[in-house]
């Protein structure tokens, strides 16, 4: 059974930045629909052992149409939401290190530029959707955004997403209303960016 990852925070700890509402609706409503109606088509297919990796890059694999749709999109929804909660902290580290910073100025020349990067992509998407910083097998990264819960994987991209700003406006309409450019400026105030050296450290390893 896939599991939400549970919050190292509490619902009102990301305050001002995510109101505690918002974290309360996304987390124990949203994320856990998507949840359940993943498990829920899991059991159908027979999937139990799969990983959800796994199981979005082989949509096609799930001859009903209906059910790869479900698949497709609350699979995505399990594993974005996983991502999501687990980068964001009420203590994150604002500069990336390492690895992950040589990384980010070789592709993109320094963090804010890939900051800029990405908010672009967060606010340029049309309607509901994502942003994501991926890494290739070479450790290469790659920005993107994706429409409703697609993600590198069920995109059919050989890439791992390691960082995910969701633009879905029940992630930010409650206190953001429609100006979703003020919420991708202030995700990065909670943005860890450890946890995303972390993800890319284990670039293409697969996770349930
Ligand atoms: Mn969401």
């Amino acid at each position: 059974m896939f599991k939400q990852v549970e919050l190292a925070y509490s619902y009102d700890a990301l305050e001002p930045y995510i109101d505690a509402l918002t974290m309360e609706t996304h987390y124990s409503k949203h994320h856990a629909a998507y949840t359940k109606a993943l498990n829920e088509a899991v059991e159908k297919l027979g999937y139990e052992d799969k990983c959800v990796c796994e199981i979005l890059r082989n949509l096609d694999d799930i001859e009903d149409e209906a059910l790869r749709r479900t698949v497709r999109n609350n699979g995505g929804g399990f594993y974005n939401h996983n991502l999501y909660f687990s980068i964001m902290s009420p203590n994150p580290n604002k500069n990336p290190e390492g690895k992950l910073l040589e990384a980010i100025e070789a592709e993109f020349g320094s963090v804010e530029t890939l900051k800029d990067a990405l908010t672009k992509l967060a606010t340029g998407q049309f309607g509901s959707g994502w942003a994501w910083l991926c890494a290739d097998e070479n450790g290469k990264l790659v920005a993107l955004n994706s429409p409703n819960q697609d993600n590198p994987f069920s995109m059919g991209l050989k890439l791992k997403p390691i960082l995910g700003i969701d633009v879905w406006e029940h992630a930010y309409y409650l206190k953001y209303k429609n100006l979703r450019g003020d919420y991708v400026k202030n995700f990065f105030e909670v943005l860890d960016w450890d946890k995303v050296a972390e993800r890319y450290e284990k670039a293409l390893s697969c996770e349930r």
